[in-house]
Formats: structure tokens, C-alpha cells, sequence
């Protein structure tokens, strides 16, 4: 299956988020890809091996598209359906624009895995971040509705053909309505939303601001019985 088309012909999406390296029973994988449209696999510290050895626990468990969101170069599986090629466009440190593409680069052609440029897109959750303290580098504001925008309409000048408002796993506060509602209104391509969504209220808003993938990662590991309440 094309990942991209499959995104691009459904609308609210739901996409749950595994990270490979937390430690997680078969039972709770079972409810959480059962409940959920898609399966993003990432973390930020996961390495190669972890990131195999989730993706082949999955394979056994759900035949839900397996997505990966690299958090890092060496998260990659040949076995995934898809790779979420990132660049983190609210840095100003070329690593994480360009520096970790091009040491990912040769890998990712080898696995001949469908890959999707996607811009990524920090905003302040109210909480540090894992990326802001792996990148380095500030989120954005929430009031600064203008800079997300230009950030997100030039990303998608620059090829990208996803657009991800990231609050940070395990935010305190998810990307407001009028932020998704800016962005949405002023980009053409399929917007994902996540970051400290805990409840189905709150999935909801976003998908009526414009979200076209939700992700929940952090809320349905400590609770994936209520998987499938999204
Ligand atoms: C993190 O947006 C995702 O990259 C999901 O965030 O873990 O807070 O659901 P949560």
C-alpha cells in the first residue's frame, strides 16, 4: 500500500505512536494498533536494532500501516510501510535541518522504503520537550500565529508534503484550535497534530480545527485500554 495516497484519500486520521524503546506487553500493542489508522514507530533515543525488533513484534501483532518517525538517523526498518522523512524547521541548527538527512540518506535508499517529506513543525507545549532538548532549539510560541504559518507555507515551498504542529510528547498543553485552524487554511497538504493529547474531547477539536492525523503516543501507553475510546 502507498502510504501517502492512503493518508491523502482519508480524512481524521488516527495514528498511534510506539516508541522502540519502551518495554511494552503484546497485549498492550494489540489494543493500541487495533484501535488506531495508522502506526507511527519512533522515539528519541530508539537505535537500529530496537526500532527491527518493534517493527517485526508488530508485523506478528496488526497488519495497521507500520510508519516510521525517526526521532533520530538509525531508526530505520526496511520492513516499515513508510519512512516520515523529517526536517525540524524551527531550528536555526543545521543539524537538525539538513545534518541528520544526509547521515540518514544512503541507509534509507538501501531499505527501498516508501518515504514522505514531511516538515516538522515544534510549537511550545508548555513543558521542555524531548526534541527542544535533543535539537537544542526553541519551540515557537502559540500566540506567534504569523511565524508558525510562514514556517509551515515554507516548508511546503520547500517539497515537504506533510506538515506536523509538534507540542511535544507529553505536553502540557496540545496545539490550540487557532493554530491548526491558521495552518490549515493556509497550506494544501495533510496536517498531522500531536503532542499531549490525552483525551477523545480533545482529538476531536483538532480534527475540527483541520487536523488530518492525530497522534497519541505517551497517553495510551500508561492507559492503552482506552485505546480504543479514540
Ligand atoms: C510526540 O506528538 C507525539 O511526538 C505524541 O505526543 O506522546 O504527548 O501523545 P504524546
Amino acid at each position: 500500500m502507498n502510504i501517502e495516497q492512503y493518508i491523502l484519500q482519508h480524512k481524521r486520521l488516527f495514528a498511534v505512536l510506539i516508541d522502540p524503546e519502551k518495554t511494552a506487553t503484546d497485549d498492550s500493542l494489540k489494543l493500541r494498533t487495533e484501535a488506531a489508522d495508522l502506526v507511527f514507530i519512533g522515539g528519541s533515543t530508539a537505535n537500529r536494532s530496537m526500532t527491527e525488533h518493534l517493527v517485526q513484534r508488530l508485523k506478528d501483532i496488526t497488519d495497521k500501516p507500520l510508519v516510521l518517525f525517526p526521532g533520530n538517523p538509525s531508526q530505520l526498518s526496511s520492513r516499515a510501510d513508510a519512512l516520515l522523512f523529517l526536517s525540524l524547521l524551527t531550528t536555526r541548527n543545521a543539524e537538525h535541518l539538513i545534518g541528520q538527512q544526509i547521515a540518514a540518506a544512503k541507509s534509507i535508499q538501501a531499505a527501498h522504503i516508501e518515504t514522505i517529506p514531511m516538515g516538522y513543525i515544534l510549537i511550545d507545549g508548555g513543558r521542555v520537550s524531548s526534541v527542544e532538548r535533543v535539537s537544542g532549539s526553541s519551540p515557537l510560541p502559540q500566540t506567534d500565529l504569523e511565524t508558525i504559518v510562514s514556517t509551515a507555507i515554507a516548508g511546503c515551498l520547500l517539497g515537504k508534503r506533510l506538515i506536523y504542529l509538534e507540542a511535544g510528547s507529553g505536553a502540557a498543553v496540545p496545539v490550540r484550535q487557532e493554530v491548526i485552524q491558521a495552518v490549515r487554511s493556509a497550506i494544501n497538504v495533510p496536517l498531522i497534530v500531536g503532542g499531549g493529547i490525552c483525551t477523545p474531547e480533545q482529538m476531536n477539536q483538532a480534527y475540527i480545527a483541520g487536523a488530518d492525523i492525530v497522534v497519541i503516543g505517551n497517553h495510551l501507553e500508561k492507559h492503552p485500554e482506552q485505546a480504543r475510546l479514540f
